[in-house]
């Protein structure tokens, strides 16, 4: 028998947790090393500098850079993660993917229903 969780937060139909917010919210202030309140190509490649900064800046802006601007802003971050969770995974997964990537862990391709 399938376990059915009772727990809103871990139906992949729910929206991002408030914790899951707010560290998403942390690691683009990380990435965003000058404090303008965008992530460029050059902030990216520095956050991934000891990981395959290359490969893993390109994947994560031809994820994240919906209006292809080559920057981006916490708009475009936050509806990704929102898209990601409405894709189908929990919270509890989503809080395992930002806690990695806050460790700098390379970019993970996310299987995302357009
Ligand atoms: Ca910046
Ligand atoms: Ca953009």
């Amino acid at each position: 028998m399938e376990h059915q969780s009772e727990d809103p937060d871990t139906r992949p139909s729910s929206p991002l947790s408030d914790s899951n917010q707010a560290l998403a919210e942390e690691i683009f202030h990380l990435m965003d090393e000058n404090h303008d309140l965008t992530i460029n190509k050059q902030e990216a490649m520095q956050w991934w500098k000891n990981n395959f900064a290359r490969l893993n800046a390109k994947t994560f802006f031809q994820t994240v850079d919906k209006d292809g601007n080559e920057e981006i802003n916490l708009s475009e971050w936050m509806i990704f993660w929102q898209r990601v969770k409405h894709s189908g995974y929990s919270n509890e997964d989503l809080e395992e993917e930002l806690l990695s990537l806050k460790n700098k862990s390379a970019w993970v391709q996310y299987e995302i229903n357009e």
